[in-house]
């Protein structure tokens, strides 16, 4: 949370929204629609910005960015499993092999803004990784970017293969220069993988991180749909404190866009928690419970609840059904995280 966003940040993300350009503010626009305030933003004193936004259209957030022109969009990467490139080694061995490039990229979290990313592959988050214990994963790492990265993953494996500097050539790649991450895939659970070129934060808070999912050799018992949520904040001024909150990226993404299931449909949710800056985060679902499995390293659930708080680096498996038809929230219980788009909707049918 950055502590010190008031009308004066506001004002300031507003600033930039102008110099983003276009039709833009949408926000500021939007704060205007359908009738513009009867008070300039400075006489509202004390009421958040995200409830000055919500004025007119009901809910904060309306309004969408340029999906294409970002070149992904969270209801794909909901669903989007990457298995790999798949062979057999001569030992037996299951050998899959990715392809990461670490780019930087402007990227639209909200109508008329860009935020300046670092991106893996393009994209916020990077993409899911997924392999079955005790697999060989080989991960073809580029850096395409202006800034030396390197890729660490959660995880066994070698001190080499870790990603930190100091630790190798691994460690750090250099802008234009390649290093190939290799080990044995375990232990089976949700983990996730980020930069570790330091500073750190800056790194993350970039937009260098994404979900490695390590499934027990067995599998998990079958469900209707599998959906991975990586929960994060953008800092567009830099400031070290987050400006918004999101899911796979754009904030308000499925507030706007809500995440159709059916009654009676088992749903696992692979939830990580990357959010710098802050200490915690937090998922909260509405009208139901579910079974929640902390790093995904038991098959035994640990609680049957509705919240949970994650943090940094912190992740869970969930597991619920909806049994009545109708519109629920998910959102971080966290309600300034929540009105400044960590919030969204299932939208459940018989
Ligand atoms: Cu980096």
């Amino acid at each position: 949370m950055n502590k010190n966003f008031s009308r004066r940040d506001f004002l300031k993300i507003g600033g930039l929204a102008a110099i983003a350009g276009t039709a833009s503010g949408t926000i500021l626009a939007k704060a205007k629609s359908p009738e513009p305030p009867d008070k300039p933003f400075d006489d509202i004193c004390g009421i958040p910005p995200a409830q000055i936004m919500d004025h007119g259209d009901g809910l904060p957030g309306a309004g969408d960015v340029d999906h294409e022109k970002n070149g992904f969009n969270p209801g794909e990467i909901l669903y989007d499993f990457d298995y790999g490139k798949v062979s057999t080694l001569p030992n037996g061995q299951t050998l899959r092999e990715y392809e990461i490039i670490a780019l930087d990229k402007s990227i639209e979290i909200v109508p008329g803004i860009q935020f300046p990313a670092w991106t893996y592959n393009g994209r916020i988050p990077g993409p899911t990784l997924r392999a079955t214990e005790g697999d060989r994963v080989r991960i073809r790492f580029r850096n395409g970017s202006g800034h030396p990265h390197s890729m660490h993953f959660h995880g066994f494996h070698p001190g080499e293969m870790d990603g930190v500097p100091g630790t190798g050539p691994g460690g750090m790649v250099e802008s234009g220069g390649e290093f190939v991450y290799e080990f044995d895939a375990e232990p089976f659970g949700l983990h996730l993988y980020h930069c570790h070129v330091f500073p750190l934060a800056r790194h993350i808070a970039k937009g260098l991180y994404g979900t490695f999912i390590v499934d027990p050799k067995e599998g998990r018992p079958p469900v209707d749909k599998e959906m991975v949520m990586v929960m994060h904040g953008i800092d567009i001024d830099f400031d070290n404190g987050n400006d918004f909150y999101a899911v796979n990226g754009i904030p308000f993404y499925y507030q706007n866009h809500p995440i159709q299931i059916k009654v009676g449909e088992k749903i696992r949710i692979y939830l990580v928690n990357i959010l710098e800056f802050d200490f915690v985060n937090s998922f909260h679902l509405h009208a139901n419970f579910f079974h929640y499995y902390p790093t995904g390293t038991s098959l035994t659930p640990s609680e049957f609840t509705d919240t949970i708080i994650q943090g940094q680096a912190q992740r869970g498996i969930l597991e619920f059904t909806y049994k009545y038809p109708g519109m629920y929230m998910f959102h971080a219980h966290v309600t300034e995280f929540a009105e400044l788009g960590w919030n969204g909707m299932f939208e459940v049918t018989a």
